[in-house]
């Protein structure tokens, strides 16, 4: 009779616990995933020529794709909390860098010049 007694409150102990290890394993993590775009308007350009818009639009469709213009965040504390966060630019973000680049003298006019020089710029 007191052995029953000394072994009811351990396997009650034994339920207790394995219940909330079980609720950790199943509700423990958290895991958070977003991801953001980031869109900007394009800048306003003028050529001075037709021939520098063109140099120009040419050295740009020739960039390589985004894939540097992306940004990764991951935060996790282990087992309890976990939050990844992806920010991928627009190709107005790129328009506008390769516009800043190339308008060497900032003036809002892309010379054929600075067109010509743009294009041979190694990427
Ligand atoms: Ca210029």
């Amino acid at each position: 009779m007191i052995r029953a007694v000394k072994e009811k409150p351990m396997k009650f102990n034994s339920i207790k616990l394995a219940t909330v290890f079980g609720s950790l394993m199943v509700a423990g993590c958290v895991t958070h995933t977003e991801t953001v775009y980031r869109d900007v308007p394009r800048v306003k350009v003028e050529f001075e020529t037709e021939r520098a818009g063109r140099i120009f639009y040419e050295a740009f469709s020739k960039l390589p794709k985004h894939n540097n213009r992306e940004s990764h965040t991951e935060l996790s504390i282990p087992v309890i909390f976990e939050h990844k966060s992806d920010v991928r630019s627009s190709d107005s973000e790129a328009f506008n860098d390769a516009v800043q680049r190339c308008d060497t003298n900032q003036d809002g006019k892309i010379s054929e010049t600075e067109a010509e020089i743009f294009a041979a710029q190694k990427r």
